[in-house]
């Protein structure tokens, strides 16, 4: 049986069980999610399904939204289940705000990539306002609380606690120091959003079907 991305079960076209999995990248503009993404498809070349598609303007600016697919073998009491994570960039442009709109309903997990310089928070905070308007409530958010290497920023705690005031309700899995521009620390935050992301569907499904990654 396999999992759809919203957790639904369906027959695998292989003996394995199967998993489907939709990863977002989100933020505001120009923050980096673009870059992160492309490291960690780099970093995890052995597992991508195919080539990553960028749909960008002349500028290097995303126009749509870049999208990859990366496979894995999960160990599960039941065998292995082979487990495809499907992962896209929305593009941050104000404009396009209605292509991120249906983005944010169907993802089983936000990567929220945060903008961590000081004249950058209002702009973190309005894209954030947006992703939970549009994201359902129980979908897991990491928070990569990126641009670390530059002046004037705030922690990783402190960029915590600036969305947690924005909805206290709704808490992220982790707020975590990065730089995507040099790769530091995005293999391990989208990890911890994946683990987070099968863990979830993995107990959701437990009352009602056998599956158990
Ligand atoms: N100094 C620094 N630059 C970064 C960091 N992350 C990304 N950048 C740079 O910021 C610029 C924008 O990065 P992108 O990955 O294209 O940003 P994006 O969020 O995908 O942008 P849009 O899709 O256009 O909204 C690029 O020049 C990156 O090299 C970082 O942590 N530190
Ligand atoms: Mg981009």
């Amino acid at each position: 049986m396999a999992l759809d991305g919203t957790g639904n079960q369906s027959k695998s076209s292989t003996s394995h069980p199967s998993l489907q999995v939709k990863v977002v990248y989100w933020g505001p503009a120009e923050v980096g999610k673009t870059t992160s993404l492309v490291h960690v498809y780099n970093s995890l070349h052995e597992h991508a399904a195919d080539a990553l598609i960028k749909v960008q303007t002349t500028g290097g600016r995303t126009l749509w939204s870049e999208y990859g697919a990366l496979e894995f073998e999960i160990p599960s009491t039941r065998g292995p289940v082979s487990t495809v994570v499907h992962v896209s960039a929305v593009t941050g442009q104000e404009r396009f705000l209605n292509t991120r709109e249906f983005t944010a309903a169907s993802a089983d997990g936000i990567m929220f990539v945060a903008d961590s310089r000081r004249h950058r928070l209002d702009a973190t905070k309005r894209s954030y306002e947006e992703l939970l308007a549009y994201m359902p409530r129980t979908t897991p958010i990491m928070v990569q609380a990126n641009f670390q290497d530059a002046r004037d920023v705030l922690s990783p705690a402190m960029m915590h606690q600036v969305l947690l005031n924005v909805d206290s309700s709704r808490p992220p899995i982790n707020t975590v120091f990065t730089v995507a521009k040099d790769g530091v620390n995005t293999v391990g935050a989208f990890l911890q959003l994946l683990c987070m992301v099968i863990t979830k569907m993995a107990s959701s499904n437990m009352g009602s079907e056998s599956h158990d990654p």
